[in-house]
């Protein structure tokens, strides 16, 4: 298998990934900005089929109209001239200090209203560019104090914002998906919707919640001490996988945005076989976008930017070919039998069979050996190792 990138793949790049000049809170930018044409065309080369953008990485907040119009018109032959295409668009409510206590849930109401609109102006930039998704992380949305923000009176604040852009949304005939991003923390000291979990019983409650999902990004959950694979899962479960952001973080701690898998290695090779083969017992895996949202380490000149953007899809691309080895591999087959993995796939009532018959099976209770079910072992730690042998490619 060839881990030469190709537009079949799906890798699609934030601008604001290999453009971030490393700005951070201690420290002044280490690069130059980027052009984002240059990106366009080297993400190109590399191999990407995607880019995505915040409005203000691609338009400087507060350009005017002629100044926005030549950008995107220039960033459109970019991207006639690549074949690239722009899967996903999302709204930056978070740099201005405008929305330092939030976008759609900022306790001032004037606040709230310029976010919808800003959003909405962005809405039609999106559909303008083909973009199926729009993602929103709140990373502002959120607070320091307990006493300074009601939850309750938030959430309905930010429901009714959301209501507001699928209702848009629909009656353009524009036809996205929302995609709420969870992020428990940073830059607000607690942020709403803080994980995966959070965001999923959210939308349940939104008049449209068809046309609303999830965006999570591998970092956010591992900042929460969260099984990334596990979260992904129960997504993919809940059918509101509707985008996702791939890089690498090492457990709790300020958000690192590394590059896919140069954090939890294992958690990366068990998400990418997820994705890629879905569950083993039959459960889907995941066809949309693979997004990367990471972030060039600081150290690095754009020699080192370069490198790192390929290196997120050669990661991808390794793991997606031991993951297709260790699912071949008969001896993993027989690991999954012994472990009864397949077994879970199977319903625990016969076809038919009610309470009553539960009741009046004898085998499941009374004369079940409880000792000999309590005893057996489920070679759990073998199969993992047969995993572990793979991704070293030790078979
Ligand atoms: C996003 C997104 C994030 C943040 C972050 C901004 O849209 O997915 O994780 O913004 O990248 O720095
Ligand atoms: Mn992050
Ligand atoms: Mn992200
Ligand atoms: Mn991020």
């Amino acid at each position: 298998m060839s881990v030469q990138p190709t537009k079949a793949d799906k890798f699609s790049f934030g601008l604001w990934t290999v453009g971030w000049t490393a700005r951070d809170p201690f420290g002044d930018a280490t690069r130059a900005a980027l052009d984002p044409i240059e990106a366009v065309h080297k993400l190109n080369e590399f191999g990407a089929y995607g880019i995505t953008f915040h409005d203000d990485d691609l338009v400087p907040f507060g350009s005017d109209a002629q100044t926005r119009d030549g950008i995107i018109a220039g960033f459109k032959k970019a991207l006639d001239e690549t074949g690239m295409v722009v899967p996903m668009v999302t709204t930056n409510l978070f740099t201005h200090p405008v929305f330092k206590d939030g976008g759609f849930t900022s306790n001032d109401r004037g606040v709230r209203r310029y976010a919808l609109r800003k959003v909405l102006r962005n809405m039609d930039l999106a559909a303008e560019l083909g973009a199926q998704t729009l993602v929103l992380w709140g990373g502002r949305e959120g607070a320091e104090y307990d006493e300074a923000k009601d939850v309750q009176a938030a959430l309905d604040r930010y429901a009714e914002g959301l209501n507001l852009l699928a209702q848009y949304s629909e009656d353009k005939g524009y036809g996205l998906r929302f995609a709420i991003e969870p992020k428990p923390n940073e830059p607000r000291g607690d942020i709403l919707l803080p994980t995966a979990g959070h965001a999923i019983a959210f939308v349940q409650e939104l008049e449209r919640s068809e046309l609303f999902g999830i965006n999570p990004e591998v970092g956010h959950e591992q900042m929460s001490n969260l099984n990334f694979t596990q979260g992904i899962a129960q997504a993919l479960w809940h059918k509101k996988l509707f985008h996702i952001d791939l890089n690498g973080q090492h457990g709790p701690k300020f958000d690192q945005d590394l590059v896919f898998g140069h954090a939890d290695l294992l958690n990366a090779f068990s998400l990418v076989d997820l994705l890629e083969n879905g569950a083993p017992g039959g459960g889907p895996g995941y066809d949309g976008p693979r997004h990367f949202d990471y972030k060039p380490s600081r150290t690095e000149n754009y020699e080192g930017v370069w490198e790192s953007a390929k290196a997120n899809m050669r990661m991808y691309l390794l793991l997606k070919e031991r993951a297709a080895a260790f699912r071949a591999d008969p001896e993993v087959q027989a690991a999954l039998e012994a472990s009864k993995v397949l077994e879970l796939a199977k319903p625990t009532l016969n076809e038919g069979e009610s309470y009553q018959d539960l009741l009046n099976d004898k085998s499941a209770f009374e004369e079940y050996d409880v000792d000999a079910a309590g005893e057996q072992g489920y070679h759990f730690v073998k199969l993992h190792q047969l995993a572990i042998d793979h991704v070293l490619r030790a078979r």
